[in-house]
């Protein structure tokens, strides 16, 4: 097994300057219809661990929320236990969604205080969450849609995820490490937003004034169109690299893009796919389907000139070919990919499995065969 080489950090700006350090992405809620049953999908079909839980059982008397981990990955999966909440109105609206993208920061009121000065909506104001573990401190604040930014601060808590929360590791849920006793996946590469049209520049333009983020040489400003579909991106990126959004918007086509199939089934603006990083791929995605996860096809063709197209891996055709993994490259390297079917009922959000080397793009040199891909599957969804 060949070792990932992660994004080499761009130059971190000095520190007197970084108005907004930020750790790293601390973990994903997502709002869902049955948390019980997509904890289990989550545990059973990718591999995550159960961690904590929160609910009736722990005091919690509106909603109920698994913690899952894998690698440095954490997914909090919530859902609610009446009408009457807003995870109730959120699912409603926009189905099984991401609903916070959690940063971990160094200072919650700093990072908190700077967002808010620099325009961001506040949505709760810092406030530590207490008990025996410990303190934990938290504010959120709005980003796309009805999707928030959390900053979290949890230096000072040693307890299960957060207050509220017991530590999980047996029952129903049982540790489900990968076939080999290895995390599957390691950590979050990306989160991809999608935005209605004519706002792409708005939402790069909140994360650099916000986030101090910066925009990362993407492709160039021209619509990725194929015969059908087509999109603009552009991707923000934290200075130390840690933290990348692409975000997307429709463009002209000659039928519906698939970025506006996502905005009418979402019902807005939120995050499209969240891209997990693995070490090794072929594994991985041999672990995935056998688990029951289903991925986009790929025609066999795409195959005949990936050898010359990205030498490093020929003596892997064979394996990637027979789990219909893409195979990118740049200057600096090359990046195996593969994206999930919609993992839940809305054709919304899904997930991209990406192994780097070296490459620090999205893979723009499988724009055209993963597009198409995706539009055979839009055509299948009656989408004209
Ligand atoms: O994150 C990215 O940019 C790649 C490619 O609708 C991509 O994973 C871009 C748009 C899209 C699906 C995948
Ligand atoms: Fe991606």
């Amino acid at each position: 097994m060949t070792p990932q080489t992660l994004p080499t950090p761009a130059a971190a700006p000095a520190a007197a300057d970084d108005f907004m350090p930020l750790n790293g992405i601390d973990h994903v809620e997502l709002y869902v219809g049955n948390a019980a049953q997509a904890a289990y999908f989550y545990e059973h079909a990718f591999g995550f661990r159960r961690v904590a839980y929160a609910g009736l059982e722990t005091g919690v008397r509106d909603r109920t929320s698994h913690v899952l981990e894998q690698g440095r990955i954490r997914l909090v999966l919530t859902g609610t236990l009446s009408s009457q909440t807003d995870i109730a109105r959120h699912h409603a609206l926009h189905g099984d969604g991401v609903k916070v993208i959690a940063l971990s920061v160094p200072d919650v009121d700093h990072a908190y205080a700077e967002a808010v000065a620099r325009g961001a909506r506040g949505v709760q104001a810092p406030v530590d969450r207490t008990d025996a573990g410990g303190r934990l401190r938290y504010a959120s604040i709005c980003a796309y849609g009805d999707t928030l930014h959390a900053f979290v601060d949890r230096h000072d808590y040693h307890g299960a995820f957060a207050p509220g929360y017991v530590a999980t590791t047996a029952g129903p849920g049982t540790a489900a490490p990968g076939p080999d006793g290895d995390d599957l996946l390691l950590t979050i590469d990306h989160i991809v937003g999608n935005v209605e049209l004519g706002h792409m520049e708005e939402w790069v333009g909140y994360y650099e004034r916000v986030f101090g983020m910066v925009e990362m040489i993407h492709f160039s400003d021209e619509a990725i169109s194929t015969e059908y579909s087509a999109l603009m991106s552009k991707v923000v990126a934290s200075g130390n690299g840690r933290i990348k959004f692409p975000i997307n918007e429709p463009a002209e086509g000659r039928r519906k893009s698939q970025i506006d199939e996502y905005l009418d089934f979402y019902e807005g603006a939120g995050a499209q796919h969240i891209a997990v990083a693995t070490r090794d791929i072929v594994h991985t995605v041999e672990a995935l389907r056998a688990r029951g996860v289903g991925f986009l096809t790929i025609p066999d063709a795409y195959y005949d000139d990936v050898a010359e197209r990205v030498p490093a891996v020929a003596g892997q055709l064979a394996d990637l070919r027979a789990q219909g993994i893409l195979v990118d490259h740049d200057d600096e390297g090359y990046l195996l990919q593969i994206f999930t079917r919609p993992v839940g009922d809305r054709p919304t959000v899904f997930f991209e499995i990406i192994e780097r080397h070296g490459a620090r793009g999205f893979g723009e040199g499988n724009f055209k065969a993963l597009f198409e891909a995706i539009e055979r599957e839009q055509d299948a969804r009656g989408n004209l």
